[in-house]
């Protein structure tokens, strides 16, 4: 009976086999090496960006011209197939077992006093974070981008909430982290109020990938938990936290690389131009906050730097909307909807969603559209339902479908004066030319160095 698969089911996913997950991310690329590009040959770093952003699955480069004794690892998360993996379920299983594990209680941490990312100890002038294999990730860039997890504890209620805002890395023991999340920016606010000067950050280098879609929830949590202590819950085992060597704080024991520091809280300084999620080189210049480094941490052997290549279609795109997805499954299905899929497609420049589910009667399809785009995150500006035989993971089927499917002036919704994302450089929907008002230099779109001139097979 238990193994059965009802037409309505209300038991509890994941209906595959429980196995249980590796702790770690060496361990993840071991059990799915069937799907990881290892790349053994010297590769430049400067090749990096377009070599992984040219993939289509897990790359390890474990020769680093430059960067010796450390590897590189990209491409985790970008499709439903390895999402799948990354919780260890099936493909079909994927978003209602996320969605239902992040309806569940927080399963925190287990403390422990020593772990395999306390091999090696650096502090104070030991620390040179230049010698980790971080790539400058497009074109214009001009230093090294950091895009690892972070961690900063909340000092209200020392929950752990964590992100994958960038870091420019500017010197051996300093950067410019980013900080574009709004709880980051809150807790800042607190330590500030506290009379706090500088506030202790981290930033976590490889850990299983089930970690990188937790940490990068948003939504309303503060109160409740951290996004780390919420791991454990969605890996549905225990996480282990080892104590930081320069802060009072607990870092991932299982990590490949943890950097310890400290944000400056007064002045903040200029960074210059950054790839944003959309693919521009949006925004053109920010204030961001001084990061000096007090402490790293990390394996013996030939550490993994866990780079999320920020542009054009990688894991950039989608691993910050994974949870939107299960969360918006959770709420189509209180509707009462057969939801079959949600997803910010890759090529959505991530402003954009499509639902797909069965529906039993008219008008649930536009509530469901508008609960999508009155989400309370701000990349939802597009939202297309279809129904379950287009396939998502094609571009051209969903235009197909829109195109056969959709008559515009009765199928079509427009919902003017809405918040809109600081990401989005256009102002109107449907038009998509570039507008003479906007100057054509906001549109040009951000591509690693060698891009579409290197071929992987060259690097075998
Ligand atoms: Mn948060």
């Amino acid at each position: 009976m238990k193994s059965a698969r009802l037409s309505v089911s209300h038991a509890a996913p994941p209906y595959t086999p429980a196995k249980p997950l590796d702790k770690d991310l060496r361990g993840y690329l071991q059990t799915n090496a069937d799907v990881v590009t290892r790349v053994t040959k010297p590769v430049s770093l400067e090749y990096i960006p377009a070599l992984s952003a040219h993939s289509e699955q897990p790359i390890l480069f474990e020769n680093i011209i430059e960067k010796p004794g450390f590897r590189l690892c990209d491409i985790l998360v970008k499709h439903r197939e390895l999402q799948a993996r990354a919780l260890g379920v099936t493909r079909e299983d994927y978003l209602r077992t996320l969605a239902y594990r992040l309806r569940r209680p927080p399963r925190g941490f287990v403390d422990v006093a020593d772990g395999p990312v306390k091999e090696v100890k650096l502090k104070g002038d030991q620390v040179d974070w230049t010698r980790l294999p971080i790539p400058i990730h497009s074109e214009q860039e001009t230093q090294p981008y950091v895009t690892a997890m972070n961690i900063v504890v909340d000092p209200e209620t020392g929950f752990h909430n964590t992100s994958h805002a960038g870091t420019i890395l500017t010197g051996p023991r300093s950067g410019l982290p980013s900080f574009v999340t709004p709880h980051t920016h809150a807790i800042m606010k607190k330590y500030r109020e506290l009379g706090h000067t500088r506030m202790p950050f981290v930033i976590v280098f490889g850990v299983h990938p089930a970690y990188e879609i937790m940490a990068n929830f948003s939504g309303l949590h503060m109160d409740m938990w951290g996004e780390l202590e919420m791991v454990g819950t969605i890996m549905d085992q225990d996480i282990e936290m080892v104590p930081c060597e320069t802060l009072e704080m607990r870092v991932p024991a299982q990590a490949e690389i943890v950097v310890e520091g400290h944000v400056d809280l007064g002045g903040m300084r200029d960074a210059g131009v950054s790839v944003g999620p959309t693919g521009y080189y949006l925004p053109k210049s920010s204030k961001l906050p001084e990061l000096t480094l007090t402490a790293m941490t990390m394996r013996a052997d030939r550490p993994i730097v866990r780079n999320h290549q920020t542009c054009p279609d990688t894991d950039h795109q989608p691993l910050p909307r994974l949870c939107h997805e299960a969360m918006l499954y959770n709420r189509l299905s209180e509707m009462g909807l057969a939801v079959r899929d949600v997803r910010f497609p890759t090529w959505g420049a991530a402003l954009s969603c499509i639902l797909q589910f069965d529906y039993p009667r008219e008008g649930m399809v536009n509530d469901a559209l508008m609960l999508a785009m009155g989400s309370p995150w701000l990349n939802t500006k597009m939202v297309v339902a279809v129904s379950p035989d287009t396939n998502l993971d094609d571009a051209a089927d969903v235009y197909y479908a829109i195109a056969t499917r959709c008559d515009p002036s009765r199928d079509m919704i427009i919902v003017p004066h809405t918040r809109g994302s600081p990401y989005d450089p256009s102002a109107r929907p449907i038009d998509a030319t570039i507008k003479s008002r906007h100057d054509p230099k906001d549109f040009i779109r951000s591509y690693p160095k060698h891009w579409g001139k290197v071929n992987i097979k060259d690097f075998l």
